[in-house]
């Protein structure tokens, strides 16, 4: 376990270095995916270059489902979920919160049957290296991490994000207006990786939102999971694009509540 982590956070600083270069020499916009405002970076793609290169390197038998280059099945069991430009928009106006986030994972690279093992989410802007290994416990650099304590809702100062798609903006934004009375505050920082991270390291108390894909959560729902957070999807599914929840568990349960009776 210690070797995958290891292997996982020398690979994540490697291509977060790679992609800070990248943003001091000016970012490439190279294509769009969902909507016009996904957009991907020649960066993005660059960066992922990287990390499948030297995972052939380090794994080669391990399979490997990147953003930007898709997927290969491995002979060893053992997939590699990788994000290489965690808050592609923030990276693209310089907005100093972005992430490279690799997690390696057991089984189907499916997030509703995989079991994670070891995850680093790299944000190279600040230089914070958030690990964890599967029942290792959780870490910001040399830091073990506890998730905060359960609060009311009315005190709960909660992380979410939005789609790239108008409409479903449209329905997340609905519930978003509909839960600020209810809460502390809200918090859109835009890297869902950073996010899970955040409820880890005691940053918000709770982070839910839709329309992910598996790598925007793969190594981060490990990490605030291992800080004691509960990380769940709708009723006792695991997270996935329906829905991802992050909190303390008394916490975890209400805010599911409330977003249930909100329509989400
Ligand atoms: C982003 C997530 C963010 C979400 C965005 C997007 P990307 O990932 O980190 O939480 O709100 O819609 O999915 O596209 O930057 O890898």
């Amino acid at each position: 376990m210690s070797d995958l982590l290891s292997i996982a956070r020398t690979i994540a600083l490697e291509a977060g270095e790679l992609a800070a270069r990248r943003k001091a020499e000016g970012v490439e916009v190279v294509d769009r995916k969902s909507s016009p405002v996904d957009v991907v970076t020649a960066a993005d793609r660059e960066t992922e270059a990287l990390i499948r290169a030297r995972l052939a390197e380090l794994r080669p038998d391990d399979g490997f489902f990147g953003e930007e280059s898709g997927a290969e099945t491995g002979t060893s069991g053992l997939t590699w979920i990788v994000d290489p430009i965690d808050g592609t928009v923030n990276f693209l106006y310089g907005i100093p919160h972005y992430a490279v986030s690799i997690a390696v994972v057991e089984g189907e690279p499916d997030p509703l049957s995989w079991r994670a093992l070891a995850g680093c989410v790299v944000n190279p802007a600040s230089g914070e290296v958030y690990t964890a290994a599967a029942g290792g416990g959780a870490y910001l650099g040399e830091r073990r991490l506890e998730v905060a304590a359960s609060v009311e809702l009315s005190q709960a100062l909660i992380a979410t994000g939005f789609a790239y798609s108008a409409e479903e903006r449209a329905r997340q934004g609905a519930i978003v207006a509909a839960l600020l009375p209810q809460v502390r505050d809200i918090r859109r920082m835009g890297t869902a990786s950073l996010d899970l991270c955040a409820v880890a390291a005691g940053r918000a108390n709770a982070y839910f939102e839709r329309t992910l894909s598996p790598w925007d959560h793969a190594a981060g729902a490990l990490i605030a999971r291992e800080a004691g957070a509960i990380v769940k999807g709708r009723a006792d599914a695991a997270p996935s694009r329906d829905l991802i929840i992050a909190a303390a568990p008394e916490l975890a349960e209400v805010l599911e509540a409330e977003l249930v009776e909100l329509g989400i």
